[in-house]
Order: structure tokens, then sequence, then C-alpha cells
């Protein structure tokens, strides 16, 4: 089975707990107060089984739901080591939150090591009536999702198994071309 670590980044109080929370079946539904991360906190969970090259196969997943909080920029090398998939959360109602992402954005493309396969945006929209604040150029070639963790919980995680599919897919290839290089 393969094992994946996947890093959950994105501004303060973007939902990035409550997205983990949810992926990882630690809760069903949405709910509860805030509490901001301190740090990081790591979630261990297996995968459904997916389709990948005709075969059904699952991953144990370490999501690292990591704080939005500056004050623990320091350890944001940790939080990409030897990360594959990162996942990009921010609240489209938020000026503020669309360009911040930038700065995570400029930090994971700029990371002196980085092994990251995949990576998507989920738009987690808090204030499903206020207007949406567009995300800059910079991320026209990533996909970007809308999600509905209050009323869709199934969406998210169908969405979810989709970038897992991509993912395992590409670590799939990355491993049978090195061993096929080594014979
Ligand atoms: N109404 C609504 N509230 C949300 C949604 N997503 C998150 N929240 C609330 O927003 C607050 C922040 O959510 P968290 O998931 O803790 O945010 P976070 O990104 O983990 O924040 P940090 O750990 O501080 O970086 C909490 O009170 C959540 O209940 C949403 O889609 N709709
Ligand atoms: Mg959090």
């Amino acid at each position: 089975m393969f094992k994946s670590k996947i890093v959950v980044l994105g501004p303060i109080k973007s939902g990035k707990t409550s997205i983990s929370n949810i992926l990882s079946n630690a809760v069903e539904r949405f709910g509860g107060d805030y509490r901001p991360t301190k740090g990081v906190r790591i979630l261990e969970f297996e995968s459904s089984y997916l389709q990948i090259h005709e075969r059904n196969i699952n991953t144990e997943i370490e999501l690292w739901d990591c704080s939005g909080d500056h004050k623990y920029k320091h350890f944001w090398p940790v939080f990409l080591h030897k990360a594959v998939g990162c996942i990009l959360v921010y609240d489209p109602s938020s000026v503020t939150d669309a360009k911040e992402l930038d700065v995570f954005y400029d930090y994971i493309i700029n990371a002196p090591t980085n092994e990251l396969q995949s990576c998507i945006v989920f738009s987690n929209n808090k204030n499903k009536n206020k207007r949406i604040e567009k995300l800059s150029s910079k991320f026209a070639e990533l996909e970007q999702v809308p999600i509905d963790i209050t009323d869709d919980v199934n969406g998210i995680k169908s969405v979810f198994d989709e970038f897992l599919t991509d993912l395992l897919k590409k670590l799939w290839d990355m491993r049978h071309q090195r061993e096929d290089s080594t014979h």
C-alpha cells in the first residue's frame, strides 16, 4: 500500500481544519467552534479503494492540517517535507484570503525541496451570498474546485477521491519508471 503525505495550507480561518476533519472521517458533518490550529495536526487514515490503472488500491494518508498563522512560517519547510500532494484552501468571499493565497503559492513554488506531484485549490465559500474574489493569474494552471462543507459533505469527499486517484497514478508511474530504469 502506498503512503502519501498531503499538506493542507491556506489563510487562517479559511476552513482547513473543518475540511480535514471531514476528509479523515474524524467527524461526519461540519460543526463546532473555531479552535486555531497550533502549528499542525497530523491526521492518519486510509483512503477509499480507488481505481488505479485497472487495479483497486488504497493508500495510507497522512493529512497535515497546518495553521494559516504566519507565526509558524519557520515550520513551512517541515510541513512541505516529503509531501506529495497539496490542498490549498481559501474563502473566496474574503478579499484578504484571495491575496494571501499568493503567499502560500509563492512559497511552495520556490521551496528548495519540493516533491509535490499534485496540487488543488479548494474554494470554501463561507458566506454563500457574498461576491467572489478571484485568485490571481498564478493559479490559472491549478485545478480550482468550489466546495460546500456545510451542505455537501459527499461532494468534497468525491473531489478528494478524484484528486487522490490522479496523485496515486502519478506515484505509481514514477515508481514503475524507476524500477524499469534499474533493470
Ligand atoms: N459557515 C461556515 N463556516 C465555516 C466554513 N468553513 C469553516 N467555517 C468556520 O470558520 C472557522 C474557522 O474554521 P477552521 O476550519 O478552524 O479554519 P482553519 O483554516 O483551520 O484556521 P487555522 O487553523 O487558524 O489556520 C470555524 O469557526 C469554522 O466553523 C464554511 O464553509 N461555512
Ligand atoms: Mg485549523
